[in-house]
C-alpha cells in the first residue's frame, strides 16, 4: 500500500523544499559521466545551500530492511562511512556528508505497513513523507501528531531521527511519546526489531528512545510505529496584534486559561518577520490586521492561536470570548478569527513561510533556541541593538534583517539574521552572531530546541551537558557503532 498524496496544504508554496523525485526508484545513484553531474545535487547539498558534500561517491536507495542491512554490513566490513538521509530538509547539516561518505537515502522505503483505525496505530516505512502520511490518514479520521513547514519533503524517519518538534508540539507532545516502536539497522547490519504497537510495554529498557533524536549516529531507522491522534472535528485559527512582549506574555496566560485543552498552537511572529512575508509580492499574502495592503506592520508582535476540538460552535465561542476579553482588557490591540478554511490557511502561511521568505532575503544565520519567556524576546532585541550600535546597515534592500518568531507555546524561539548572500559577513555581524548562543546558555536556555546538533552545533554538546553525560553518550556510540561508520563528524564534538 503506497500512501496517496493530496498535498494541498497551508505551506504549499513552491519555494518550500520538496522531495527529490526524479531519480527515485533506482537502487544506486552514482555519476558515470558529465550528463549525470547534477544527479546527486538534491542529496549532496541542503535547501539553504549552507551545507555541501565536498565529494560523494554514491547515493544508495534501498527498498527493504534486508537491503539496508546488507549495504551496512558491506560498508562496515570495508570501513566505508555512511550518512543516513531522509528528505534532506534538516537545518543543521546532519544529513550532508563531510568528506567522502556514501549517502543512504530512505526515499524508496515509503510504504504504509498497517493501520488500526480503532486504536489509531500506524506502522510505516521510514521514508514516508510526513505530508503524505497525514493525507493518507485523514479519510480514516486521523492526523499525524506533528506538523512542520517542511512536511512536503521531510520523512517520518528523519522526523524521528531529529526528534522534530513543529507547530503542534504544544498539543500532541514529543515524538518520544507518540513513537511506539522502531525497526533499526545497526552499523554492522544487525536488525533491531523494536516495532511494538503497544502503548504500554514495561518489559526491559525502552531501547527505541535512544534512536529518537540520535541524528543517524546510532543506527538507521527503517520502520516506525506511531500512535496518531484523531482528526479534530473543529479547528479555529485566530491572529492577534499586540503592542509589547509584556502583552504577549499576558496573552499566553490568558489563552491557556480560556482555551484550556483545545489549544493546539500558539505561535509568535514579530513585525519584522511579518513584513518579510507580506513583502513577497508574488505570494499575494496580506496581513489581515493591517487594514489596507502593503508591507508595513501596525503591531510589533502577532500571535497565531489555533484550537482543535470536537464542537464547532463551542470552540468558536471560546475563541471569540478569548478575543473579546483580550481586547476589552487591552491585552491585544486587534484580532481576527478565520471564517473558513481558506482564511485559516492564509493566516498559517504568514507563519509557515517565514523561513522560506528569509531564505530569499539572503544567507541566514538560524538560531533555534529554548528560553524562559522572561528572556524570550530580549535575545532578538539585543541582537538588533548590537548590530545597530556596530554600524551594520539594517533593513530591506541589501541590509541585514533580524526577525524573531517561533513556537511561543513551547518557549521555542527562532531568531533569523539574514545577510547579503554574495559577500562574506562583515566582522561586526560575525561578532554579534557569535554571542547569541553563549547568551542563551547564560540565560539557562537550550542552544538547540528542535533542529538538533548536526554539524552546526556539535561543539555545544560538552558545553551544555556534563562530562559524565557526554561520556555515557559516547559509550553508547562506541557500543553500537564501534568503527564509527555512521554519520561521522556529526552530533559529537571532534575533541570530546
Ligand atoms: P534529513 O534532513 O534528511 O536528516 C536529518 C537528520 O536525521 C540527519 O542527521 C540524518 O542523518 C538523520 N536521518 C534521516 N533519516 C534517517 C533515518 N531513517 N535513520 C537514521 N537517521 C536518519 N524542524 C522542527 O523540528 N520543527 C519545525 O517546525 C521545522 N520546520 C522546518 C521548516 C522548513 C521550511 C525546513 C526546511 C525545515 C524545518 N525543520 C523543522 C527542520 C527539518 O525539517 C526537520 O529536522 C526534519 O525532521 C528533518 O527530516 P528529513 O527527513 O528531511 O531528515
Ligand atoms: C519553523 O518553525 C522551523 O518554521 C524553521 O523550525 C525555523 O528556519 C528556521 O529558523
Ligand atoms: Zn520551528
Amino acid at each position: 500500500m503506497k500512501p496517496s498524496c493530496d498535498a494541498s496544504s497551508a505551506g504549499g508554496a513552491s519555494a518550500i523544499p520538496r522531495s527529490p523525485s526524479s531519480a527515485a526508484g533506482k537502487l544506486l545513484l552514482a555519476p558515470s559521466g558529465p550528463d549525470d553531474e547534477n544527479l546527486l545535487v538534491p542529496y549532496t547539498q541542503d535547501w539553504t545551500h549552507k551545507w555541501k558534500a565536498p565529494q560523494c561517491p554514491a547515493v544508495l536507495q534501498p527498498r527493504t530492511t534486508g537491503q539496508v542491512a546488507g549495504l551496512l554490513r558491506h560498508c562496515y566490513e570495508r570501513d566505508l562511512h555512511v550518512v543516513p538521509q531522509g528528505g534532506n530538509t534538516g537545518l543543521v547539516g546532519g544529513g550532508i556528508p563531510l568528506a567522502n561518505e556514501v549517502i543512504l537515502s530512505l526515499a524508496n522505503m515509503n510504504q504504509i505497513i498497517s493501520f488500526d483505525a480503532a486504536s489509531g496505530i500506524l506502522v510505516c516505512e521510514a521514508g514516508c513523507v510526513l505530508e503524505e502520511l497525514d493525507a493518507w490518514l485523514r479519510p480514516y479520521g486521523y492526523i499525524m501528531p506533528l506538523d512542520l513547514g517542511a512536511k512536503g519533503s521531510c520523512q517520518i524517519g528523519g522526523n524521528v531521527s531529529t526528534n522534530a518538534g513543529g507547530l503542534r508540539f504544544l498539543r500532541y507532545g514529543s515524538l518520544h511519546g507518540s513513537v511506539l516502536g522502531l525497526e533499526v539497522v545497526l552499523a554492522d547490519g544487525r536488525v533491531l526489531d523494536m516495532l511494538s504497537t503497544l502503548r504500554k510495554d514495561n518489559t526491559g529498557l525502552d531501547l527505541k528512545q535512544i534512536f529518537i533524536g540520535a541524528e543517524g549516529t546510532l543506527g538507521v531507522i527503517t520502520k516506525v510505529s506511531l500512535q496518531v491522534p484523531p482528526a479534530p472535528a473543529a479547528v479555529q485559527v485566530a491572529l492577534v496584534g499586540l503592542e509589547s512582549f509584556e502583552k504577549v506574555r499576558e496573552m499566553v496566560m490568558l489563552s491557556k486559561r480560556k482555551l484550556g485543552e483545545i489549544l493546539s498552537a500558539m505561535e509568535l511572529v514579530d513585525a519584522a518577520a511579518m513584513d518579510v512575508v507580506v513583502g513577497k509580492a508574488a505570494w499575494g499574502l496580506r496581513n489581515p490586521l493591517a487594514g489596507g495592503s502593503g508591507a508595513n506592520s501596525p503591531f510589533p508582535f502577532y500571535m497565531l492561536l489555533e484550537t482543535s476540538g470536537s464542537g464547532e460552535a463551542h470552540d468558536r465561542e471560546k475563541m471569540e470570548e478569548l478575543l473579546e476579553t483580550a481586547l476589552d482588557g487591552g491585552v491585544v490591540g486587534d484580532g481576527t478569527v478565520a471564517q473558513d478554511l481558506a482564511q485559516a490557511q492564509e493566516i498559517w502561511k504568514l507563519r509557515e513561510l517565514i523561513p522560506v521568505a528569509m531564505e530569499e532575503e539572503g544567507r541566514v544565520h538560524k538560531f533555534d533556541v529554548s528560553l524562559p519567556l522572561s528572556a524570550f524576546y530580549a535575545l532578538v532585541e539585543r541582537t538588533r541593538e548590537a548590530l545597530e550600535e556596530g554600524g551594520v546597515v539594517m533593513g530591506e534592500g541589501g541590509g541585514v534583517r533580524v526577525v524573531g518568531y517561533g513556537h511561543l507555546g513551547d518557549s521555542n524561539l527562532h531568531l533569523n539574521v539574514s545577510v547579503p548572500r554574495e559577500a562574506p559577513d562583515p566582522p561586526e555581524v560575525s561578532r554579534v552572531v557569535s554571542r547569541v548562543l553563549p547568551w542563551v546558555m547564560e540565560h539557562k536556555g537550550s542552544v538547540s530546541a528542535e533542529h538538533g546538533l548536526g554539524q552546526l552545533k556539535k561543539a555545544y554538546l560538552p558545553q551544555t551537558k556534563s562530562k559524565e553525560v557526554v561520556g555515557v553518550m559516547r559509550g553508547m556510540k562506541k557500543m553500537l557503532d564501534p568503527k564509527g561508520i555512521l554519520n561521522p563528524g556529526k552530533f559529537f564534538p571532534d575533541d570530546a
